[in-house]
């Protein structure tokens, strides 16, 4: 059977608010006068929408070649060279759920395939800046965080969101290397989350998410070292404590809880000072929130006494 779904600019109003999630998968589908059918792998790329690009957030640079930023990857569950894109084939990216849980009023596992139809998904083109001193400028395709968490109803309590991303030893060589602490886990602060610029990406260049870059579901908050966006993300929890991450367990004076960047706060073992633009070879300076402070630098008033660029 054939059933054309629409594409995302075709979508009725009511098929793209959070609150259409609210109501359950099979009402959000219904009022968008879409069929329930089990997607295929295939259908991946043919169903994903066209989303219009958010003119608010201008890079201010050249967007990398798509060919560079799906071929030099950092993905320590595939291995810890850049070159992991061929090993990261093997991830299965359809179907995928991701269980949203801890204090929130709806706890809810929703299918990407699904989030993606019922968020207002748009086009941003944000700057990543790796810790290394790489950086990359992507057409992501996504939603923000904030749209989600208001369709699960964030409770009282909840401080920080925790992002657990997937373990698949069968499929992840890195996995063996068995003194690293997989999962793969991040967080940040309430009010980060709440900050329109921290973007739930689904797709990259008008396609859907390469799992070297994090497919199908991905974090990312620009004006943060690029370790703090949780790749192949599987369960977002609200919680009441600040979560460890995968590289504060490891090394904490190197890699902390904030990860701000800025370029006057030197890595132990390197300055940030600039950075080497990927696939151009140019070195530029580093700026400080990676040129995002209008937006960010006010969540941080009130923080002085944390470390907040490592
Ligand atoms: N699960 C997981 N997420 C991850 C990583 C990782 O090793 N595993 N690496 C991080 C780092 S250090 C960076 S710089 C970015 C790189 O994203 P990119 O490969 O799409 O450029 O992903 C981040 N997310
Ligand atoms: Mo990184």
């Amino acid at each position: 059977m054939f059933i054309r779904r629409r594409r995302g600019w075709e979508m009725p109003e009511s098929a793209v608010t959070p609150e259409a999630l609210v109501f359950g998968r099979r009402t959000a589908l219904k009022a968008a006068g879409l069929a329930s059918i089990g997607l295929p792998g295939l259908a991946r790329a043919a169903d994903f929408p066209a989303a219009a690009r958010n003119a608010r957030y201008e890079p201010g640079r050249a967007i990398t070649a798509e060919r560079e930023a799906t071929t030099y990857n950092n993905f320590y569950e595939f291995g810890t060279d850049k070159g992991i894109y061929r090993p990261a084939q093997k991830l299965p990216l359809s179907p995928w759920t991701v269980k949203v849980d801890g204090l929130v009023d709806r706890p809810r596992e929703f299918s990407v395939e699904d989030l993606t139809k019922a968020m207002p998904v748009e086009e941003r083109v944000y700057r990543l800046r790796c810790v290394e001193a790489w950086s990359m400028v992507v057409p992501w395709t996504g939603f923000p965080l904030s749209a989600l968490l208001s369709a699960v109803g964030v409770q009282a309590g909840a401080k920080y969101v925790r992002f657990e991303t997937a373990a698949l030893p069968a499929v992840m060589p890195g996995l063996r290397q068995s003194w690293y602490p997989w999962p793969y886990v991040e967080g940040c602060t309430i009010e980060e989350a709440g900050n329109d610029l921290s973007f739930l990406v689904v797709g990259a260049y008008g396609k859907p998410l390469l799992a070297q870059n994090g497919g199908p579901i991905r974090f990312h908050q620009p004006w943060k070292y690029g370790f703090k966006a949780g790749k192949s993300l599987t369960r977002i929890s609200l919680v009441a404590e600040r979560p460890k991450s995968f590289w504060e367990a490891i090394q904490p004076q190197e890699y902390g809880f904030w990860a701000n960047i800025n370029p006057e706060v030197p890595h132990p073992r390197w300055s940030q000072a600039s950075e080497r633009v990927l696939g151009t070879g140019e070195r530029v300076p580093t700026q400080l929130f990676n040129g995002y402070g209008e937006f960010v630098a006010g969540l941080y008033g009130n923080l002085q006494r944390e470390r907040l660029w490592t």
